[in-house]
């Protein structure tokens, strides 16, 4: 704040003087006091990036008002002070002790205004996950659960991400797992749990070894959470089954993990940094994200799934009943950009399968109906609503 201050008043009187109208570079700005994680290669990357990307957005005049300059900054979790983490924190509390504005009747299961959004995974799963939708919706969709932390729990901030390179040694002792009041953590109880099973297609199931959890967790803001829909998707053996054959009846529980560090392993940064370099086509970023199941490359974003594991993170359909899910799409929807940056021309207006112009994301009571090709890009988008980069 204070050098883009210093750099403002440098370049204002720089233009007093020579009368050049030249446009002071945008400037991330993140924070940099010493904290103990240097800009990874992914980082770099960024911000090597972000002259094209503002080079795009100077041409482009359907931005809705919104800049670089004055778009909403998401930040990384060990980026925010203490106090902001704490802030999050009461405001994800908060939203998971508000009514639900889903049918009760209908989803008996639903319990609060936190499970509305992990309802709408569910039942909209297959939207959420049709391979152009992936990116586009689950945008929306992390949007619109920011904007419920804000408006209708007060929450100042943005939603934050989690860049999986800084944790991926030791993630446990992260400040993002590590148990703490202003963590999201912890880890679950060391129990008899018998490691992830991944999604390969076929039997044999592989699966990632246990590490140190596997049962309730124990400690942290969410060591009192009850977990009630689902479980849906496979799961480990004793999760107790959903009362419904549908998986939306009530089914309390303890919120369970496994801070797995035989997942964590492939993300480091040269892992993400590759994918973002190697791949020339949405098709192909997409496709080596999600990897080869069946060949055990699991791609970033399984591997990040499969760090939490537990339930119901290990749960495909029930996963955002964690409240890690938020941060590990962050990570996703904020990769998809610094891709799309590396050539905007060519990658800002392209999404994989090319869906018709007509075709729509509906996340019925959780955002409204948004066309598809409309949520592209993340300043100007969804009509304008959108406007927020990762920094
Ligand atoms: C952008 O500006 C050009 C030239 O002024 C104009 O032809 C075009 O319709 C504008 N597009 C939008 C989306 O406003
Ligand atoms: C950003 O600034 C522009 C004017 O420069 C304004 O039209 C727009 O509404 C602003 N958007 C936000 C989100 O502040
Ligand atoms: C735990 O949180 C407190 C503030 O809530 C902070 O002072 C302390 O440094 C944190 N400890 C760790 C290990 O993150
Ligand atoms: C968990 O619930 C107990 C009993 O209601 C309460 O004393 C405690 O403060 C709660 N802990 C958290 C982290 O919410
Ligand atoms: C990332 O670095 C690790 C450790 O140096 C190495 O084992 C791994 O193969 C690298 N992965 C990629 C995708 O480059
Ligand atoms: C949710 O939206 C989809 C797509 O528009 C629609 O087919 C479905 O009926 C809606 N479901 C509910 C419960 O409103
Ligand atoms: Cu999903």
């Amino acid at each position: 704040m204070v050098a883009a201050t210093f750099a403002f008043l440098l370049s204002a009187s720089l233009i007093a003087v020579s009368a050049s109208p030249t446009k002071t570079p945008f400037s991330l700005n993140r924070r940099s006091d010493g904290f103990p994680y240097p800009l990874d290669d992914v980082d770099k990357l960024e911000e090597a990036s972000l002259a094209k990307y503002e080079a795009y957005l100077a041409k482009k005049n359907d931005t809705h008002g919104c800049t670089l300059e004055n778009a909403s900054k998401r930040q990384e979790w060990h980026d925010m002070t203490i106090p902001q983490r704490e802030e999050y924190i009461r405001a994800v509390l908060c939203l998971q002790s508000l009514p639900p504005k889903a049918d009760k009747a209908k989803y008996p299961g639903v319990m609060n205004r936190y499970d509305d959004f992990v309802l709408t995974h569910e039942t909209q799963a297959m939207h959420l996950h049709s391979t152009p939708h992936l990116f586009p919706a689950h945008r929306v969709y992390i949007w619109a659960y920011e904007k419920a932390l804000r408006d209708e729990c007060g929450y100042t901030g943005w939603q934050p991400y989690w860049n999986w390179g800084r944790t991926a040694s030791d993630p446990i002792n992260s400040p993002l797992f590590n148990g703490n009041m202003s963590s999201m953590g912890g880890n679950g109880k060391k129990s008899e749990y018998p490691g992830v099973p991944t999604m390969a297609f076929k039997p044999p199931f592989d699966m990632i070894p246990s590490d140190l959890g596997g049962g309730c967790v124990t400690e942290g803001p969410f060591k009192n959470m009850t977990i009630s829909l689902g479980p849906i998707g496979r799961i480990i053996p004793d999760v107790p089954a959903n009362p419904r054959a549908d998986g939306f009846g009530a089914n309390p529980r303890c919120l369970r993990r496994d801070v797995n560090r035989h997942a964590s392993a492939v993300l480091y940064a040269n892992y993400t940094y590759a994918l973002i370099k190697e791949a020339n086509t949405i098709d192909l970023f997409q496709k080596n994200m999600l990897g080869m199941p069946e060949k055990n490359d699991w791609g970033v974003h399984m591997a990040g799934h499969y760090t939490i594991g537990g339930d119901p993170g290990g749960d495909f359909y029930s996963s955002p009943g964690d409240p890690i899910f938020w941060f590990h799409h962050g990570m996703v929807d904020r990769i998809w950009w610094i891709w799309q940056m590396q050539d905007p021309e060519n990658r800002m207006n392209v999404l994989p399968e090319s869906p018709a112009k007509d075709d729509f994301v509906d996340l019925n009571w959780t955002a409204k109906r948004a066309d598809t090709w409309d949520l592209v890009d993340s300043i100007g988008g969804m009509g304008g609503e959108f406007c927020y980069i990762y920094v």
